[in-house]
């Protein structure tokens, strides 16, 4: 069948070939990291310091030399330069292995481990390296007005308008490496169904949204992922 619009949404588990934690394993984030107090509003108003550590962390990560694309991050690109029709790439992951590896048409809807935020006036600039709370911010000159520019649980994802308008239209829809956790990504699958898209699973075990699917190969990413796009 030849598809007219497709949208792809990944998680954590396509990263985690390039040696990148994820959340929800036996070895996840969320293993010795309290989500309230890393990954919420609250978290960073009560300790803002264990917060930029916990970012700061994940981040020194991406400048590992040995953190790079792998083969599922890389056959999305070339899907993408491949394919005549509508393309986007929708990511949970806040890495920057997508951009890496030549995708373009991509939105960080939990924001992005390389930017922070001015809470004063909502300026988003890069940085590479680690980030406290007594940072002078380069917009306002003041400090602690800097976080980190990801999306918190409680807070809406980025760029969701153009995310349901590309779900409303895609007749392939495509989840990897999520374990369908978090909403509203988690959500992703029911609307691309009731578009009549073919939606399909891959991942390396059945995530909680897997009877949702049409479709399911379940395996490695760098496996399974060429597979499906060559
Ligand atoms: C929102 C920060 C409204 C970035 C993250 C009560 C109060 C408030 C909100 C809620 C509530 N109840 C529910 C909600 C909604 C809430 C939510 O979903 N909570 C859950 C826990 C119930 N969501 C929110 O608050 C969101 N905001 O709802 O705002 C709104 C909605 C719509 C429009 C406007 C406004 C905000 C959610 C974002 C939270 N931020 N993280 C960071 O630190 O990274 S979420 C966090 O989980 C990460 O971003 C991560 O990407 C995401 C999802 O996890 P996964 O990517 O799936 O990772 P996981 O480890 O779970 O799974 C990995 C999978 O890969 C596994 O299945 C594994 O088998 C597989 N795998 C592993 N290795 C491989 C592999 N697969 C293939 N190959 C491999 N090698």
């Amino acid at each position: 069948m030849s598809y007219q619009s497709i949208v792809v949404l990944t998680g954590a588990g396509i990263s985690a070939e390039s040696g990148i934690r994820t959340f929800r394993a036996c070895d996840g984030l969320w293993e010795d990291h309290h989500i309230e107090d890393v990954a919420t509003p609250d978290g960073f108003l009560r300790d803002p310091e264990r917060v930029h550590r916990f970012y700061n962390a994940r981040r020194a990560q991406l400048s590992d030399s040995s953190v790079v694309p792998n083969e599922a991050h890389k056959a999305l690109a070339r899907l993408e330069k491949a394919f005549q029709g509508e393309f986007l790439l929708v990511t949970q992951n806040v890495d920057n292995l997508h951009e890496r590896a030549g995708s373009e048409a991509l939105i960080h809807m939990h924001g992005e481990l390389l930017n922070v935020r001015c809470t004063r006036s909502d300026y988003v600039f890069e940085v590479a390296g680690p980030v406290g709370h007594e940072d002078r911010c380069v917009c306002c000159g003041l400090r602690g007005t800097l976080r980190p520019d990801i999306v918190w649980f409680g807070e809406a994802p980025k760029q969701m308008n153009e995310i349901y308008r590309a779900l409303s239209q895609c007749d392939l829809f495509l989840s990897i490496g999520t374990s369908g956790h978090v909403y509203p990504a988690a959500g992703f699958v029911e609307i691309a169904n009731e578009t009549g898209a073919h939606s399909v699973e891959i991942n390396l075990e059945p995530s909680r949204k897997e009877s949702h699917f049409k479709a399911h190969y379940y395996g490695l990413a760098s496996e399974q992922v060429p597979a499906f796009v060559d």
